[in-house]
Order: C-alpha cells, then sequence, then structure tokens
C-alpha cells in the first residue's frame, strides 16, 4: 500500500502544473510611491505612454551622472533580504531608454545599460534612440544578433518621444536568468547606465517598470536531458518493483 501511495504522489508531483512558479518579488509603482526596497530613483510619469508599453502612470526613473562617469556610482537599487541561502532567481522588467541614447556607433557613444547582481555585472547593453533604434541583439552591424549572456531583449516601442526631452524614447521587455542571493540570503540588484559617452541629465537618462523576480520553475525551465533520464529510470524501477509484488 506504501508503494501505492509513493507511486500515486510520484505522478501527481510530475502532473502539477506550471503555476508552482514562485514570485519573490514584484513591483509596477501604480501605487504612486518607491518602496523601501529601493533607492537611487525618482518616480517618472508615464501617464502619455501607449498602453501597449505596459507602463501604466508611473516607472522609476534615473537621470543622474554626465561624462564619463555615467550612473555606476548613483544607481537605482533594489535589496531584498530574507531569501534561502543561494536562492536561485530569475529576473524580468521594462528598461526605457530615455532620449537621446548612442548606442556604439555615433558620437558621445557608448552608452551601455548594466544591471548587476551582488558583486557581478550580469547584464551589459548597448542602446541608440538618436538617428534611429538600435539595441544589442538587433541583428545590425556594429549590434550584433545576440544578446548578453542568460539574457532575452524584446523590444516593445521605438521611435517616438513621450518622456522627458523631445529626443525619441525606447522600451524593452528584459529577461535575465540564472543568478542567485548570496549566503545570508540577501539579493542586491542595481541598475545604471554608462560608458565613455554617458551624457545623463535631459540628453539620456532611464527607467526601469514592471520588475518581477521569480524562483526557477521546474516546471517550465527546460531540464537537462540527463535530469529526464534520472526521473524516467526511477519511475521505471517503481513500476517494476511493483509489478514484482503483485
Ligand atoms: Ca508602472
Ligand atoms: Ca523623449
Ligand atoms: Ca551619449
Amino acid at each position: 500500500m506504501v508503494r501505492i501511495v509513493s507511486l500515486l504522489t510520484f505522478i501527481i508531483f510530475l502532473t502539477v502544473p506550471s503555476s508552482a512558479t514562485v514570485i519573490l518579488f514584484s513591483q509596477n509603482f501604480e501605487s504612486g510611491t518607491i518602496p523601501g526596497q529601493f533607492y537611487g530613483g525618482t518616480l517618472l510619469n508615464t501617464s502619455g505612454v501607449p498602453p501597449a508599453a505596459g507602463d501604466g502612470n508611473w516607472a522609476l526613473y534615473n537621470n543622474s551622472g554626465g561624462t564619463p562617469q555615467g550612473t555606476a556610482s548613483n544607481p537605482i537599487g533594489l535589496q531584498l533580504s530574507g531569501l534561502q541561502p543561494f536562492q536561485a532567481a530569475n529576473l524580468q522588467f521594462t528598461f526605457i531608454a530615455v532620449d537621446s541614447w548612442d548606442g556604439v556607433d555615433l558620437s558621445f557613444s557608448p552608452d551601455l545599460f548594466s544591471v548587476q547582481v551582488n558583486p557581478d555585472v550580469l547584464f551589459q547593453a548597448a542602446f541608440r534612440n538618436w538617428m534611429g533604434t538600435h539595441y544589442t541583439g538587433d541583428g545590425t552591424y556594429p549590434y550584433g544578433s545576440t544578446t548578453p549572456a542568460n539574457s532575452t531583449i524584446t523590444l516593445l516601442s521605438s521611435d517616438n518621444n513621450y518622456l522627458v526631452s523631445s529626443a525619441n524614447d525606447s522600451f524593452y521587455d528584459i529577461h535575465l536568468d540564472g543568478f542567485h542571493a548570496d549566503a545570508a540570503g540577501n539579493l542586491n540588484i542595481y541598475f545604471y547606465a554608462g560608458g565613455a559617452g554617458w551624457q545623463g541629465g535631459n540628453d539620456e537618462s532611464f527607467a526601469i517598470d514592471n520588475l518581477l523576480i521569480t524562483a526557477p520553475d521546474i516546471f517550465t525551465e527546460t531540464p537537462e536531458p540527463g535530469t529526464w533520464l534520472t526521473l524516467s529510470a526511477g519511475l521505471a524501477a517503481l513500476l517494476a518493483h511493483r509489478s514484482r509484488r503483485s
């Protein structure tokens, strides 16, 4: 009987739907206030942005820095604590490149956006609004055909002006996977812009929105072939054991 219960439990475990994703943190700033886990940003009114970009009325904004220091010393910070030691995590968020970012191929470039998790810079990519939208991974020379490791960049809107100065702004959905909290369960994430061409202020700035930090979900992550082999072998052994007993 114990074996049967074990087998049923195992089968139920295999059929649990993908809603098992655990949300560690989410924020869209629509309360019109900045939660205490953040520092280094101000609210930016995004009510004039078309709904398709998904920003609602507010995003978190950083217009600090200037040539050439960038905003690395004055980032937007997000500090989470109380997680499991080395808790694995994924991050999804809206990135808004505000005004005349110069990419890697114009005067006053490069302009780079970076995401640092604890001590490591895990994401760094060039964005351009001036004289046409280009971004890392869009496939055009010299922006390349690939995005930074463990990340995806999806363009949501470009070649229109909605925010701050009259230069165009562009909107992206960025996913960054495969990082983790430190041994004490702290997850410190820093968002900043920089590069030798960074001008800051009303010339170029950035905002973030719709942050979603989740624990990796084994039901939606693509398992290694070895994982399925192990699961299949375990199930086969269990079935064989049960058929011998009956
Ligand atoms: Ca928002
Ligand atoms: Ca603008
Ligand atoms: Ca620049």
